[in-house]
């Protein structure tokens, strides 16, 4: 499909924030006609349109054919400016009739109407609906919509669109129809059709006043069996909002379809959420333990939104963050509920390290709710959406839970029914939670990673903690402002380890504070951020002792996994520094931590894993993709060879008997499979053989997985044969597949670049289908010491993928420029190959301006 406002042969227009004006027009009601075909669509629609302030009524156009526009039944007069057409209409009300021509089919960049694997569906969000219709496509005006259907009876025996079907039937010719009303307003955003040969896996809830709700997830018949997971997900996520939000699902019906090209997770659109299948498809056989908890958090967000985004949505575009960090901090904590609360803010929080925290240092930096943009697509980032988050949970914290319940509460019914601001939903939780925000709206503001320095001194009987803020200079924006940062904290005596002083709840609001713990007995050792309750990075004076005591010792299970990880990065950036540095703090810390019989097993996976290479890196001046490696290794194979015994014991005691997904069960498993990686590490002479076993008699496809990924980082002589079975087993299902691309692109090997390049010309690799382009060259990227090999090539291979890639979806080949923007941090001679591969992607003509804003950016 042609993009006509998607090229970059002009300089693209930056939209501001700043620039918001209200619609001049509203469209109350909508109704869609839809003559179905994958070759040629045509799309009927018709508005009731009424004005609300002066100017032209302005349609959203995508390029596509337009064959009629009527105003009150007779043809207008419209022009066009720069993808927008432009009506003058002179009364105050009219009934607008616009017939269009689109091609689903030779839509390959998977917005607004498109085929995958023999259906249609759609995709809105962000601004997709323009090229369905001809729309005011912004997400302030609200319609009630109604959906009419037609398609050849045989390929489309399923036509599904947003509400209530309200009618259906067959037509001559082979064809039938069905419609479709939605009751409540929505923007065009949270549009959405389906039709295709699906089954669904039905079943009902009903809600806390008695409604009984359908539920239907859609699927291809033969995906049946593995929609059962999703299904019971669903219905928690239902449980769950009522119970703690007190939030009730709406409609009569609610629907889910899966697909298999998909540019993201999934999407909320009223009562028919589509699903990228990797987050609904789900059995023992083909999907890790990761993959189900990622099935149940994505499919608890969207129902999520049914709230936190469809009954109160965005204004604008700029607020974004306003249903995605509410409704990421929601399936965030209906995660913690429904599972090891510890272990899910473990795995937040090394995900927003690694995501946010590394687009809060670079180029592409930009505060929660951004000042402008190019192309909105690039803002569905880790900052909109997990910072976004950490911002809803410091203000839960310091309302705590009774308080922030009361502002959730006026929020969604000061707003339901509107578009509003991200500073709307401040304000709600100040009037409903009684708590003055005005400084932390600058957490909206102000771009960057806060530092704290934090140091601890004994006054006496007292001890005294100095903390110091830092928000470092961001693009557009030097001069920062010292913001309120929750520091949850305790003490605990240096010689015990006992805690000498209860939890307390600090807000740093200046540059400088000094906080008094009275009645100190021993000297003090600080526990701060405990469950980490800021983003923000904490710099302190703790040696190798106070780390090892807390880790030993602390009561919060967060703060003790950070104590462990912040010893082994201390250790491991001494070791690249200096060159060497003493393992056995480490090594003696990871021991009491394996043999202590208090700790959970999914806790202790966590806790042992040194920090990640790319981690070490972001805290280092300039980064060494192979001095950490090295490193890190190292260290791996000293806690495998020192720790033997414990390692045999944990993996021996972790064996997998029946297949549960409890938290106990999953925990064995995770254990299981890292104790192996630690044997392997450690030369352990049976190792590749236990690694084969595990892998040969795998019930599951998490210790499959695990063992797979242990044999592809190894020179193990079962290495290939692993990697072979692997494929001649898993081949047609494309989910898993995806896995066998990502284990070898992980690979820690020296030769992963070598593997990738010949992957990349496998027969089943193919940049069409986003999860298989994600699967290979988006987590190459990932791969610190892979890509950061062979002399350039690594940046070659991605920026050739991505200008490739960027003639078919703009959208997900954006996704992947972020990793070569990180230019600055590695050294003259990589940060110029990296430089030069973005000066090649922005020189490409005909570029999108997805791409282009991501890159031109990069640059800078
Ligand atoms: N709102 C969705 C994310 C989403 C955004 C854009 C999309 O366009 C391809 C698709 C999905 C969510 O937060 O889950
Ligand atoms: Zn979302």
């Amino acid at each position: 499909m042609a993009d006509v406002q998607g090229t970059a042969a002009a300089a693209p227009q930056v939209i501001r924030r700043e620039d918001y004006t209200p619609p001049a027009w509203r469209v109350p009601e909508i109704a869609l006609e839809f003559d179905l075909d994958p070759a040629r669509t045509v799309v009927r629609s018709r508005m009731q349109v009424e004005r609300a302030g002066p100017g032209p009524l302005k349609l959203d156009h995508g390029g596509q054919q337009i064959v009629s526009i009527r105003v009150d039944g007779a043809s207008a007069e419209y022009r066009d400016e720069g993808g927008r057409l432009i009506l003058d209409l002179p009364r105050d009300s009219h009934a607008i009739e616009i017939v269009t021509e689109i091609s689903p089919e030779a839509n390959t960049e998977l917005m607004g109407l498109y085929a995958s694997g023999g259906l249609l569906c759609t995709q809105c969000e962000a601004e997709g609906f323009r090229r369905i219709t001809p729309f005011p496509d912004r997400p302030d005006v609200l319609s009630r919509y109604s959906v009419r259907m037609t398609a050849d009876r045989v390929s489309f025996p399923v036509l599904l669109a947003n509400g209530d079907r309200v009618g259906g039937g067959d037509l001559p010719g082979g064809r039938h129809w069905a419609e479709w009303r939605d009751p409540f307003f929505k923007p065009c955003y949270l549009f959405a059709l389906v039709a295709g040969d699906l089954k669904a896996n039905r079943d009902h809830f009903t809600t806390m006043s008695g409604r009984k709700v359908e539920l239907g997830i859609w699927v291809r018949e033969a995906d049946l069996p593995k929609t059962a997971h999703a299904m019971q997900a669903l219905k928690d996520a239902m449980a769950w909002d009522e119970r703690v939000y007190g939030r009730e699902y709406d409609l009569d019906v609610f629907n889910i379809v899966a697909v298999s090209d998909f540019n993201f997770g999934a999407m909320e659109n009223k009562g028919l959420n589509i699903f990228n299948s990797r987050y609904i498809l789900a059995d023992p056989e083909t999907a890790t333990d990761a993959d189900f908890d990622a099935i149940a958090a994505v499919v608890a967000h969207e129902y999520f939104h049914n709230w936190s985004g469809n009954r109160v949505t965005c204004r604008d575009w700029f607020q974004l963050s306003l249903k995605e960090g509410l409704t990421v901090f929601r399936d965030q904590q209906f995660s913690a509920d429904h599972g090891s609360a510890a272990v899910e803010r473990i795995n937040q929080v090394r995900m927003l390290r690694a995501a946010q925290f590394q687009e809060d240092a670079g180029p592409l930096a930009h505060p929660v709710r951004p000042d402008s943009y190019i192309e909105i697509g690039n803002f569905y980032t880790a900052t909109v959406y997990n910072k976004g988050a950490e911002l809803i949970r410091m203000m839960a914290t310091m309302l705590r839970p009774e308080r922030f319940r009361r502002g959730t509460d006026l929020y969604f019914e000061r707003h339901d029914g509107q578009a509003v601001t991200c500073d709307d939903f401040v304000k709600a939780m100040e009037d409903g939670g009684g708590i003055d925000l005005s400084q932390f709206r600058l957490w909206y503001s102000q771009a960057g990673t806060p530092k704290v320095k934090a140091t601890v001194r004994q006054d006496g009987q007292d001890a005294i903690v100095s903390l110091e803020q830092t928000v470092p200079s961001t693009p557009g924006q030097s001069d920062k402002q010292p913001m309120p940062i929750p520091l949850r904290m305790a003490l605990f005596g240096a010689g015990t380890g006992a805690a000498e002083a209860g939890e307390r709840l600090v807000v740093l609001d200046k540059e400088r504070a000094d906080i008094r713990f009275e009645g100190v007995g021993e000297a003090p050792v600080l526990s701060i951020n405990r469950g980490f309750s800021a983003p923000v990075i904490v710099e302190s004076d703790r040696d190798a002792a106070a780390l090892a005591l807390l880790s030993a010792h602390d009561d919060d299970p967060f703060a003790r996994y950070e104590a462990l990880q912040q010893l082994m990065l201390d250790t491991l950036i001494a070791r690249v520094e200096a060159g060497a540095a003493e393992f056995a703090p480490v090594v003696d810390a990871v021991r009491l931590t394996l043999e202590n019989p208090a700790l959970d097993k999914a806790f202790v996976a966590e806790a042992v894993l040194p920090p990640s290479e790319a981690f070490i890196g972001d805290r280092m001046a300039t980064v060494d993709p192979e001095a950490i490696h090295q490193a890190r290794e190292a260290l791996r194979a000293e806690l495998g060879r020192l720790l033997e015994g414990q390692w045999r014991a944990a993996y021996l005691g972790s064996a997998s008997n029946r297949f549960e997904l409890t938290p106990a069960a999953k925990g064995a498993r995770r254990l299981r499979s890292i104790a192996l990686g630690f044997l392997m590490a450690g030369g352990a002479e049976d190792a590749p053989a236990l690694a084969w076993d595990q892998f040969q008699g795998a019930t599951n496809m998490t210790d499959r997985q695990g063992a797979l990924a242990v044999l592809a980082n190894s020179d193990a002589a079962q290495r290939e044969d692993a990697l072979a079975a692997f494929y001649a087993r898993h081949k047609d299902d494309a989910l898993v597949l995806d896995k066998w691309f990502t284990t070898q692109a992980l690979s820690t090997r020296a030769d992963a670049l070598e593997q990738v390049l010949k992957l990349s010309q496998h027969p089943d690799f193919t940049l069409s289908n986003p999860n298989r382009a994600r699967s290979l060259v988006g987590a190459f990227s990932a791969n610190q010491r892979g890509f950061h090999s062979g002399e350039g090539r690594g940046y070659r291979f991605l920026a050739d993928n991505i200008v490739a890639l960027d003639a078919i979806n703009p959208q997900t080949a954006a996704k992947f420029v972020a990793p070569l923007g990180r230019w600055r941090r590695f050294g003259e001679t990589r940060g110029a190959l990296m430089r030069a591969e973005l000066e090649r992607i922005v020189a490409k003509p005909g570029l999108s301006k997805d791409v282009f804003e991501q890159a031109s950016k990069s640059l800078i």
